[in-house]
């Protein structure tokens, strides 16, 4: 039996297109969940959209639809954006499906049975843009005097009956959880952040709201709609065909790893083990939050008019390119900014040169001198077997980086690999052994396939179509491209189809 892994992405809210933004956590999630599997995981990898609360509700009015078409319309857009990124889902759910209905009022159920409900009344402020309740001391003052959440959201009073969790008796199990489970919040530096707000003291969670329609009912009380957040956090036990036990899915839970932003970790790493602690379910094991792309150096917003749009982001500058991009360029827990300088840089010296030209050089020179055959390995001399082990030991390199959500550090290694087969084909300079020493010639290109069907072959989780392409050119089979198949090498003597460039420079548009 193959080991499971379930791995989740944030379901996004549908009151606007999707940016780049949301792109970026399903593309770090997807090279995990693509990974995975090319290391032999069972993986279930679940993305989808949250399509109920205030938020949704009022970008609809505002629209002129009613919610369910609003929805309807604006959830297909973010699945076509996750087509489009190459995003490589198993299930794609969204919240206004009647299995998640169920899924919903169950959990609720158990929750109220195990007496961690409480009907109320909730007074206080509430920010809609991050369907969020702030205490008063959380507010900050904006210039003009106003006050806001900490995040910048506009804040108004809220007052009216309210179901409240009991959020406030689970701060201790929370503590030790956390300390039984180090790994539980990544990166580091962010656990230290929820811990600190969990032993601050925890308050009651209003969990449900009566000013508004478009939510799902509260079990016997359908005046009330559960919170967007408890609805929300839901999908993904939903998805894993919670409450059957017997559903196909339901082994996969707990899962392995909820892949979000920093700004929902909360959400996250508090609420939703107390929910499920509550319902006597298991906790997930893992929430990696991510830092914030801003463009150019400034923040996206829709007044700006600088919100990058995934998909013209793609057509301008290639799939794997911006994937590539985006997971380099910075650490996955650090803020980062998108700029056209980095991005062209990197295509043009990472992509085009380092990588690009040393695999159309080796391809180019076994076709011309080597009738196009894949050569036979020949007695290692000591710089092919460094470059041959440095290569071999890539699929660990990666998969430590990889389990530590360190994407940058992980395309580092792979990169100092690149950077030294390319100093050992100039070295060996294998043209010139053309006419000198054909047998040599053919062994030094035969180490440069070799490595380069490594790299490929551990970079398809970032680069699916081009290092497809690679492999294909390298003369690699389909079933022969997963990390386990590196220790059989290929048979010498197998032709290779014509190579062609996997990587073109970006060249600028004239004015
Ligand atoms: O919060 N840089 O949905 P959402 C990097 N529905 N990542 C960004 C980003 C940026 N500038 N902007 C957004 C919600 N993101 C809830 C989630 S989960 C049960 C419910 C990413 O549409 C980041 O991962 O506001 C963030 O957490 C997510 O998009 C928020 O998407």
């Amino acid at each position: 039996m193959k080991p499971t892994f379930y791995i989740t992405t944030p379901i996004y809210y549908v009151n606007g297109a999707p940016h780049i933004g949301h792109a970026y956590t399903s593309i770090a999630s997807d090279v995990l969940a693509r990974f995975k599997r090319l290391d032999g995981y069972d993986v279930f990898f679940l993305t989808g959209t949250d399509e109920h609360g205030q938020k949704v509700e009022k970008a609809a009015a505002a629209a002129g639809l009613d919610p369910q078409r609003f929805t309807d319309q604006i959830a297909a857009d973010f699945r076509d954006m996750a087509e489009k990124m190459g995003i490589s889902f198993d299930d794609f759910i969204r919240t206004t499906e009647d299995r998640h209905k169920v899924s919903c009022a169950e959990l609720w159920r158990r929750i109220a049975a195990a007496d961690q409900i409480y009907l109320g009344h909730y007074e206080g402020w509430y920010a809609v843009r991050d369907e969020a309740f702030y205490d008063e001391g959380e507010l900050v003052t904006r210039p003009d005097g106003s006050k806001a959440a900490p995040s910048g959201a506009p804040v108004e009073w809220v007052r009216e009956p309210s179901y409240f969790f009991r959020l406030s008796a689970w701060q201790d199990r929370l503590l030790r959880f956390y300390d039984e489970n180090p790994d539980f919040i990544a990166p580091p530096g962010r656990r230290n952040e929820v811990v600190s707000f969990v032993r601050s003291g925890l308050r009651d969670l209003s969990v449900s709201r009566t000013s508004f329609r478009w939510g799902i009912p509260v079990p016997g009380d359908p005046a009330h709609v559960m919170y967007v957040w408890l609805d929300a956090l839901t999908n993904y036990v939903t998805a894993c065909g919670f409450p059957d036990p017997a559903a196909p899915r339901w082994h996969f839970w707990p899962a392995d790893l909820h892949v979000i932003g920093k700004d929902i970790l909360r959400f996250h790493a508090v609420y939703w083990p107390a929910f499920l602690m509550a319902a006597g379910l298991p906790v997930p094991k893992r929430v990696t939050s991510n830092g914030w792309w801003t463009v150019e150096g400034e923040k996206m917003s829709k007044s700006l008019g600088n919100v990058i749009a995934p998909r013209e982001l793609v057509a301008t500058y290639g799939l794997d390119q911006v994937r590539y991009f985006l997971l380099r360029e910075k650490p996955f827990g650090g803020d980062g900014t998108l700029s056209h300088q980095a991005l062209v840089t990197r295509i043009n010296v990472e992509l085009a040169n380092d990588l690009g030209n040393l695999a159309q050089r080796t391809l180019a020179l076994i076709a011309r001198n080597c009738e196009g055959k894949l050569p036979e390995r020949g007695a290692p001399t000591a710089e092919d077997a460094a470059l041959l082990d440095a290569s071999a030991a890539l699929p660990a390199l990666l998969r430590e980086r990889l389990d530590r959500q360190a994407f940058h550090e992980a395309l580092d290694e792979a990169w100092k690999v690149i950077r030294a087969a390319n100093a050992y084909i100039d070295h060996q300079a294998p043209w010139a052994l053309r006419k000198t020493d054909p047998a040599r010639m053919a062994a030094v290109l035969r180490v440069l396939a070799d490595a380069l069907r490594v790299v490929a072959t551990v970079l398809q989780p970032f680069m699916p179509g081009s290092m497809a392409s690679m492999l294909d050119q390298l003369g690699v089979p389909a079933d022969a491209r997963m990390l386990a198949a590196l220790a059989q090498p290929l048979p010498g003597g197998i032709a290779l189809p014509a190579p062609s460039g996997v990587f073109p420079r970006y060249v600028e548009q004239a004015a």
